[in-house]
């Protein structure tokens, strides 16, 4: 029987030349955008690796953030829903995704009020964790609640440390009763059905792991992450990420996953 993992759908944007100017907390440098270009090919090539055809939609340059796919939408066997990101430069990303989620879904809804990013959204076997941050405000993540109990999904609204950009900067699904969080998350109460790994000292940015099929694909500079999710018997997949970790993203942030339904 497939798992909640065992997606069978993605949808990617390649990167434009303008994703060198793409948001961050700070002055920090650009990346180099031959060199993140390249880190989004291997993430796209370790998805189809992973046995899950990608939608490759063509780069936007009039929005540098929108190689972060996963904070304009949601997406379930059941259907997809536009979101509202919270930084002003990238609220036009969910019109962006329309045209392609149509393609691919018979049911899209459409959060009409508040802000909620995807990056904020971690999807569980048992519910769905919506985290309040500087992103998704508590006007979005209510109606974000109802628009999934309509896809039969019970949500569950948190809080994310404010030092934090996104709920899923700081934690990911290792297996289907096993999440990665960093210290500061670990006692989040929308985890008590779930075992929790804290990331080791100094590897706090590895916590934004991508769970595909059996493997967790994980930033190439984490090695004590890496062998505690590989002592669990779990396959890793290390991939560069330095670049766009200049931009404050990591791997679940460069696609959309689901598995359809049949
Ligand atoms: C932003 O600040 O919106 C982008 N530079 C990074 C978005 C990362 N998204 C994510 O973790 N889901």
């Amino acid at each position: 029987m497939p798992g909640f993992f065992d997606f069978t759908h993605a949808i990617a944007r390649l990167p434009g030349r303008s994703a060198v100017h793409g948001l961050r907390d700070g002055s920090g440098a650009d990346p180099d955008f031959e060199t993140l270009a390249s880190e989004h090919h291997v993430y796209v090539e370790a998805l189809q690796a992973a046995g899950i055809p990608v939608d490759l939609l063509l780069p936007e340059e009039g929005f540098p953030d929108s190689v972060f796919v996963e904070d304009a939408a949601l997406v379930f066997g059941e259907g997809a829903i536009l979101l509202r990101p919270g930084a002003p430069s990238r609220a036009g990303e969910a019109a962006l995704l329309l045209p392609v989620l149509e393609r691919h879904f018979d049911l899209v809804l459409t959060l009409e009020e508040g802000h909620a990013d995807g990056g904020d959204i971690l999807a569980t076997p048992d519910a769905v964790i919506i985290g309040l941050s500087h992103r998704t405000d508590r006007t979005g993540a209510e109606s974000l609640a109802v628009l999934l109990s309509r896809l039969g999904k019970k949500a569950v609204i948190e809080q994310t440390p404010a030092s934090i950009l996104h709920f899923k900067t700081g934690c990911g699904m290792i297996d289907e009763e096993t999440v990665l969080a960093v210290p500061e998350m670990a006692g989040c109460g929308a985890f008590n059905s779930l075992r929790v790994l804290v990331t080791p000292k100094g590897e706090e940015g590895a916590a934004n792991i991508l769970r595909v099929g059996s493997r967790v694909l994980i930033g190439d500079h984490w090695p004590k992450t890496r062998d505690m999710i590989e002592r669990l018997g779990i396959e890793t997949v290390a991939l560069p990420v330095a670049e766009i970790a200049k931009l404050d993203a990591g791997l679940s942030c460069m696609s959309l996953r689901w598995r359809a339904r049949l």
